[in-house]
């Protein structure tokens, strides 16, 4: 069986989400951040960064949320139709939106954040940029530009149906609504398909739990 190893509320909350849509058996092993146990030596061999989301599979050990997503949606998704079959075109435009969510969106989210926010990880008061926080939000304007020309004529990033890709786009963007303050109201089909996203059980399920 598939071993989750996450902590609520953090990077792992992503990967979590894709388990419960995708409705495959999995043990979840509860990390606890505050006592250091992401720097156990158990827990190192099996993410070597000391960080969670990992995710153990028979012999395979994953780290990293999106090479999560990649193996995940392979083995499990295209069966379950969350996931396009390789080789396809709509399989690229998994893997573009998908890398596009960590490399281009989470960035920006995670810059605002820490320049902005009240979070134990962000900077303090006296360490804040308001120049760095500035460029988090141009930058986000721009890319969530670019989702909403996307999402024209289409329910879901692939288009008609739900699929990983919406849980890897969905929780950068609406980490970056939430936790970022980063506005969305001018991007009316963003916010139209990030409450479908918002709106289903599994995730409802996974952002409950504290
Ligand atoms: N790029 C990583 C980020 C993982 C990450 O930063 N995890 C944080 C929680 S959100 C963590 O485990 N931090 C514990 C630490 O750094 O000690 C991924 O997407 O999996």
């Amino acid at each position: 069986m598939l071993k989750f190893y996450y902590a609520p509320q953090s990077s792992a909350t992503r990967v979590h989400w894709a388990l419960e849509e995708l409705g495959v058996p999995y043990e979840k092993v509860r990390v606890h951040l505050d006592k250091g146990e992401q720097k156990d030596a158990a827990f190192l061999a099996v993410n070597p960064n000391g960080k969670v989301p990992a995710l153990v599979d028979g012999d395979a050990k994953i780290f990293e949320s999106l090479a999560m997503f990649l193996w995940l949606g392979e083995k499990y998704g295209e069966a379950k139709g969350m996931w396009p079959k390789a080789g396809t075109p709509e399989r690229a435009e998994a893997y573009s939106w998908s890398v596009w969510s960590t490399a281009e969106v989470v960035p920006c989210v995670i810059d605002r954040i820490v320049h902005t926010a009240d979070v134990h990880w962000a900077y303090p008061k006296d360490q804040k940029s308001a120049a760095v926080a500035a460029k988090a939000l141009e930058g986000w304007t721009a890319r969530v530009a670019i989702l909403e020309k996307h999402l024209s004529g289409r329910d879901f990033m692939l288009g008609k149906t739900f699929t990983l890709v919406d849980c890897a786009v969905g929780m950068a963007i609406g980490l970056g609504a939430m936790m970022g303050g980063l506005p969305i109201g001018d991007f009316p089909r963003v916010g139209a398909w990030l409450q479908r996203c918002q709106t289903r059980a599994a995730f409802g399920k996974v952002i409950a739990e504290k």
